[in-house]
This record gives structure tokens, C-alpha cells and sequence, in this order.
């Protein structure tokens, strides 16, 4: 979101390692609001309405289980989950179904930015404060630290540019590239494709060494795989015969590059060699295939929100709203061939 560029330093700055995160400075400067938000009473136990977007690839899996250790097994609470199978209607849904059982708060991943934004002021309206993590709504519609708490996640236009800084610098500034696309209209997908497509165009705020851009880096094709690793292998199946040249593929997630690989292997090409790679997560499998070869690089982003939405959550309880960051980041490391093997089966 725009947004988001500019409230950079209104932020909490946090570490993800697989151990936990940790806080590892605040500079957050203080934005003065009204209190709107329903505060939490303090109690020992506590219901927490969980809407997950889908459970079909390792990151969701690893969200859902960050959050069921941190809620259940470590604090003994309630935790009212929802699966949405990757469908936003059917998050839609699942939402109101938490929503009549009086959850005392709602953490949860909007899956689409603007689809799940009147929702989140519906939430609002109801007197449940919501914590977003993992993905974020469109601010034109619902606002952190007033409609909702906060948003706790990833830079994702950062990891964009990670992703575009790797390639661009691997591919000495000439490539045929191929972009698979996350969820449409979802947060990280928007994000991940600008923060990209800006570092090569040479307009990414900020970043000097991309002035004048990457003009021999060029976007072939780009498509959603809708962050799934079928839906990946049969887009690069798909657009495989009508842009032979692709020599470098930017999948906004290691689901969907993985799929690309099993496709470009099906039709004789050679991942790693003649197709470079980059994509994000850093999950255990993307790991392997750097290991092997065939992934160039992952930037992490890390599935890890249980201990942080506690963490939040008590915070905005002790404290209230005023101590909260708009956007509490969570920083993510970068996965390549030099460092690969040391987190082998150590992700997820
Ligand atoms: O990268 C992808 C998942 O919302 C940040 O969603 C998350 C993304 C993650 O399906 O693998």
C-alpha cells in the first residue's frame, strides 16, 4: 500500500529467526489518535477468532501451527479457526461464524486487500478489536490504529526489491523475465510486484543504485498462480511455448517457483542453468532447491506470528493503543547459495 512507504519509520522493528521474533530497536514516533477501539479487559483467558486463508502450502501450515503453540499449547485459550480454503467469499463467511460465537478479539490474514476491508470495519463496528497479520487491507477503506490495531508483517515492496536487486546484479542486467503473480488483490502480491517492477524501472523511492533502472531487464510475461505451486507449474506450462526465451523467473512465493521448475524440467529446459530463479519465503523445500541448484534465491518471509500477536496483544492491553505502532515490521533474512546449507530442514 502507499501508504505504507511513508510511515516507515512509524514502526515497531522486529526480527524473525525460527526460534521467535525479537524486538531489536523502536524508533516508533507516536501519531496522536482518538481511542475508538474497543478496549481489551484484562483476564486470564482469552478467545481469539482465527480466519486462515487455506492450509494447501508449507507457510500456511506453519502460520496456523505458530498460532495454535502460542495460544493454545502455551497459554491454554481458545482459538475459534476458520479455513477458507484460498476463497474470500468463503473467508467472508468464515468471519461471521467467529463473529457469532463473541470471540473477545479477532487475529487474522485478510486474503484480498480490498475485499476484506469493510469486513474489518464491520469488526469494528461489533466492538471486537481486530491485530492483522501476515497480510494487510487497503488503508482507503479501514485504518490501522483506528479501525483496527495493527498490522504485523512483512515489507513486502521490500522483498520485491530484494528479489529484483538479486536477479538484476545475477543476470549482469539482461533478462527475458517471467512473473508469476500471488493472489490477485491480495496485500503481498501487489506489494511484491511493485517493489520488483519499480527497483528495474529505476523508480524505487529511495534506492539510488536503481536510478536510471535495469533497461535490458525485461518482463516478458505475468500471470497469477495465485501462490500455489499447481497453479505455478501450470502457468509456466501454459506461457512456456509462446516465450521461449524466458531465461529468469520472479515467483512472488517458493510454491509457485517450485512448480515453474517441475514445468521447465518437463519441457527439457534447466532450472538453475539456463532459467535463473528468484523467489520468496525461504520455506525448507525452496531451501533444497537452492541446495540443488535449481532456485537461484528466496527472500524470507516469515510465517512466525504467534508469539508476536501475543506479544501485541498484551501490549494494547496493558497500554492501549497509543503504544502501538501502525505497522509492527517483521525483517526477513535472504536464503542463496552461500548460506543455504546451514538452514537446511530448519525452516519450514
Ligand atoms: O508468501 C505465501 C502465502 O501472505 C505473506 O501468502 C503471505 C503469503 C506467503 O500463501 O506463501
Amino acid at each position: 500500500m502507499s501508504e505504507r512507504r511513508w510511515s516507515r519509520r512509524n514502526v515497531l522493528k522486529l526480527g524473525a529467526t525460527s526460534a521467535g521474533v525479537f524486538v531489536a530497536g523502536r524508533y516508533y514516533v507516536g501519531r496522536v489518535h482518538a481511542k475508538q477501539l474497543s478496549p481489551l479487559e484484562k483476564k486470564d483467558k482469552y478467545t481469539i477468532g482465527f480466519a486462515q486463508v487455506g492450509s494447501n502450502n508449507p507457510w500456511r501450515i506453519a502460520e496456523t501451527n505458530s498460532m495454535k503453540e502460542q495460544f493454545e499449547t502455551k497459554l491454554g485459550w481458545t482459538l475459534i479457526m476458520t479455513d477458507a480454503n484460498e476463497d474470500t467469499a468463503k473467508q467472508l463467511a468464515d468471519i461471521d461464524t467467529i463473529l457469532a460465537q463473541r470471540p473477545d478479539i479477532m487475529i487474522f490474514p485478510p486474503r484480498e486487500s480490498q475485499a476484506l476491508a469493510p469486513k474489518v470495519l464491520e469488526i469494528y463496528e461489533a466492538g471486537i478489536p481486530v491485530i492483522l497479520i501476515d497480510r494487510d487491507v487497503d488503508h482507503s477503506i479501514a485504518r490501522p490504529k483506528e479501525h483496527y490495531i495493527t498490522f504485523i508483517g512483512s515489507d513486502f515492496v521490500d522483498q520485491g526489491r530484494r528479489a529484483a536487486e538479486w536477479l538484476a546484479k545475477t543476470m549482469n542486467g539482461e533478462a527475458n523475465i517471467m512473473q508469476l503473480e500471488g493472489t490477485t488483490g491480495s496485500d503481498p502480491a501487489i506489494d511484491r510486484k511493485q517493489g520488483f517492477e519499480d527497483y528495474l524501472a529505476g523508480t524505487f523511492k529511495g534506492t539510488p543504485t536503481a536510478e536510471g533502472g535495469f533497461p535490458g531487464m525485461k518482463i516478458i510475461a505475468s500471470q497469477s498462480g495465485d501462490f500455489q505451486r499447481e497453479k505455478g507449474r501450470q502457468v509456466m506450462e501454459s506461457l512456456l511455448p509462446a516465450h521461449p526465451e524466458v531465461n529468469a523467473v520472479y515467483a512472488h512465493n517458493d510454491e509457485m517457483a517450485i512448480g515453474a521448475i517441475e514445468a521447465l524440467e518437463a519441457a527439457g529446459r534447466k532450472p538453475g542453468e539456463d532459467v535463473i530463479l528468484v523467489s520468496i519465503d525461504g520455506e525448507n523445500a525452496a531451501i533444497q532447491a537452492i541446495v540443488d541448484g535449481k532456485l537461484g534465491a528466496s527472500v524470507e518471509s516469515s510465517p512466525f506470528f504467534g508469539p508476536i500477536a501475543y506479544e501485541t496483544m498484551m501490549k494494547y492491553i496493558e497500554e492501549g493503543i497509543d503504544a502501538i505502532p501502525e505497522w509492527v515490521v517483521v525483517e526477513d533474512r535472504f536464503f542463496d547459495a552461500s548460506n543455504a546449507e546451514e538452514f537446511l530442514d530448519k525452516q519450514f
